[in-house]
């Protein structure tokens, strides 16, 4: 299906990025952003390169200051030798301009440094589309040799916790006076937390929201020799708590290699990453005109064969899978 100038100018492309241009790796993700073939052909030739990257997820309720302690953790990542690709999955994150002017200042203060590569991505587009486009950028940074990865989505929605399973180490950021975050938390944000931060320990009441995620996590079934997630306060704002959150990233990652959890964690994230594609997959082929007229001489769809009862549920959506698999 694809021509021979499209393999070309990925196989061009790709050589460009793994060999750490700024500018094909830029060009790249906007390919990532958009999808299609081009994308997916370039993640193919990408892949065999990635795979040494540090992945650090950073969620958290909207405002909780997530895109203010991703610059810190740049920073100090940078002042530690490292390189850093940051991932923001966020339309009104700063790193796409929807901040107050003074944040804005800040993060393109950060922008001047070469060794801090930011990318924000639109949360709108394609079904599923999200979660493909944010593993493909992570990938992209991981070629282009960014040692570390990190990645921001606002904890709400399912897609947002989708795109948090990618991570190695996920950090989850509650501010002072829980309200609506125990709710968030509770609903399975939680679960995800290698490491929380009560940012904005400026305000009232961080210490007892400190108390009161410690004593939620005592509520988890603790698996012996399991990691405790450490709950550390932070005012990013002022860059104070930063250095402390960035030990605790060492220490999680030298956690999963001692306890061997790194490769069942990596096995978890490209379980997570394969179904997402196929259920993409799947839900392209339900989604297409083609498909959903497959076997239909009559013009009748496959779902409204289910509609009228002349097909049940399950062997409509086995004839779908097996005409997935015929096109994929
Ligand atoms: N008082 C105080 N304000 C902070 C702190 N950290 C960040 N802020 C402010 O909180 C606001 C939101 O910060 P962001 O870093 O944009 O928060 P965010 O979680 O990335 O926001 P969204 O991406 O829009 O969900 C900004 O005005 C920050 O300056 C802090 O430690 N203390
Ligand atoms: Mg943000």
């Amino acid at each position: 299906m694809a021509d021979s100038t499209m393999i070309s100018d990925v196989e061009a492309l790709a050589s460009q990025i793994v060999e750490g241009s700024t500018r094909a790796l830029a060009r790249g993700l906007t390919w990532a952003e958009s999808g299609g073939q081009r994308a997916e052909a370039l993640s193919t030739r990408l892949y065999p390169h990635t795979g040494r990257a540090q992945i650090v997820g950073v969620t958290g309720a909207p405002g909780s200051g997530k895109s203010t302690l991703v610059r810190g953790l740049a920073l100090v990542a940078r002042a530690r030798g490292r390189t850093v690709g940051v991932v923001a999955v966020d339309p009104s994150s700063p790193f796409s301009g929807g901040a107050i002017l003074g944040d804005r200042i800040r993060m393109n203060d950060l922008a001047l440094d070469p060794g801090v590569f930011i990318r924000s991505m639109a949360t709108r587009g394609a079904l599923g589309g999200l979660c493909r486009a944010a593993a493909d950028a992570v990938d992209l940074m991981d070629a282009a040799g960014r040692s570390l990865v990190l990645v921001e989505t606002v904890g709400v929605g399912q897609d947002e916790v989708d795109v948090m399973r990618l991570a190695h180490t996920v950090i989850v950021v509650s501010v002072p006076g829980l309200g609506d975050d125990v709710q968030a938390l509770k609903a399975g944000v939680l679960e995800i937390a290698d490491v929380h931060v009560v940012n904005k320990a400026d305000r009232d009441g961080a210490d007892r929201t400190v108390a009161e995620i410690r004593a939620m996590l005592t509520l988890l079934p603790a698996a012996e020799e399991a990691w405790m997630p450490p709950v550390l306060s932070a005012v990013a704002a002022r860059d104070e708590g930063i250095e402390p959150i960035a030990d605790a990233l060492d220490s999680h990652m030298a956690y999963l290699k001692t306890s061997g959890e790194l490769d069942r964690r990596r096995r978890r994230i490209v379980t997570a990453r394969v179904l997402k594609i196929a259920q993409d997959l799947v839900a392209e082929t339900v989604l297409g005109d083609e498909a959903l007229n497959a076997g239909g001489a009559t013009g009748v769809t496959l779902l409204e064969r289910v509609a009228r009862r002349e097909l049940a549920p399950h062997a409509c959506a086995r004839a779908l899978l097996a005409q997935t698999a015929r096109r994929a």
